[in-house]
């Protein structure tokens, strides 16, 4: 697929797919929504893929759903049933079930579905010019792209059920402090620190982390009795990888392990 509304690179064991619709401040269209899907599936197809971003273009990082594609001028009101199934869920699962570490590297404002996306990644880091919107209260619409999902389990029930309501502004700063954030990084070296955190964990024993994504996923929803039984069956798995041997051969050996992701 030509990808008309997002760059796609890969460097490093490191791919980008960086939203490209800088003049909307990165909102989702039909057509980005398909790119970043195929981009994903590509990273996930591609064991040269150690690690995934995703930023934006220019000062947003995306302002969720295009309004303008939602709601046409002298038009019938898009489905937006249809919207979610083709674009918005899809897009979630992707990023929940592929098996490579996602980073959300948020550049700028995250609004709307533009947020929740950031928030389903497996580590969100924010410049200090960040900020993160529940817009959709603003449109009478409710929270998708899992943030009723993700927003409760990260900060809680009542903040989320407050920041979903008033669709206030957190800034990074805040959203670092309430756990939706990882780090936040100084504007001037933000693309170098999410550089170098992709960089290191490209050369992090790929499947392990895999498997404790697995395992963080299923967390979500299960007993302590059943996470005791899945931390068995990943862990005998993750026993069984090269890089399981290499890391005990290298501290044994004191040296720097050599992973390969495998
Ligand atoms: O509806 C469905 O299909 C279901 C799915 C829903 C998922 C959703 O994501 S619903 C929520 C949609 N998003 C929003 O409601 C956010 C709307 N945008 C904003 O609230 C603000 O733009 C921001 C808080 C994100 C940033 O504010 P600010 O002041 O920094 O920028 P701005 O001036 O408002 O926006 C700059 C331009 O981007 C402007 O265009 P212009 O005037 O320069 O031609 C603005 O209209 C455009 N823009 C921003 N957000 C969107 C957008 N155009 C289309 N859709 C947008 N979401």
């Amino acid at each position: 697929m030509e990808y008309k509304f997002i760059e796609f690179g890969l460097s490093d064991g490191v791919a980008t797919i960086k939203l490209n619709r800088p003049d909307l401040l990165n909102s989702f269209n039909i057509e980005m929504g398909w790119n970043v899907q195929d981009a994903l599936k590509k990273c996930a197809e591609n064991n040269d893929v150690r690690v995934v971003i995703i930023t934006g273009a220019g000062r947003a990082f995306s302002a969720g759903q295009d309004l303008a594609e939602a709601v046409p001028k002298d038009q019938p009101l898009a489905d937006l049933g249809k919207i979610l199934d083709e674009n918005y869920n899809p897009t979630i699962k992707l990023i929940r079930e592929i098996e490579k570490p996602v980073i959300a590297a948020v550049n700028g404002v995250a609004a709307g579905a533009g947020a929740n996306l950031a928030l389903a990644c497996d580590i969100v880091v924010a410049s200090e010019k960040a900020s993160f919107v529940q817009a959709f209260s603003k449109i009478g619409l409710i929270p998708d792209s899992g943030g009723t999902y993700f927003l409760p389990r990260l900060i809680g029930f009542q903040k989320a059920s407050a920041l979903m309501m008033m669709g206030d502004k957190v800034s990074a700063q805040d959203a670092e402090k309430l756990g939706m954030v990882y780090k936040v990084f100084d504007e001037s070296e933000f693309s170098e620190k999410v550089k170098e955190l992709a960089e290191r964990i490209a050369k992090m024993p790929t499947r392990g982390l895999v498997l404790t994504k697995k395992a963080l996923n299923l967390s979500m929803n299960n007993s302590l009795d059943d996470q005791l039984e899945v931390e068995k069956q990943l862990q005998v798995a993750a026993g069984n990888t090269s890089d399981y041997k290499e890391g005990v051969q290298a501290f044994l050996e004191k040296r720097e392990p050599k992973f390969n992701g495998k």
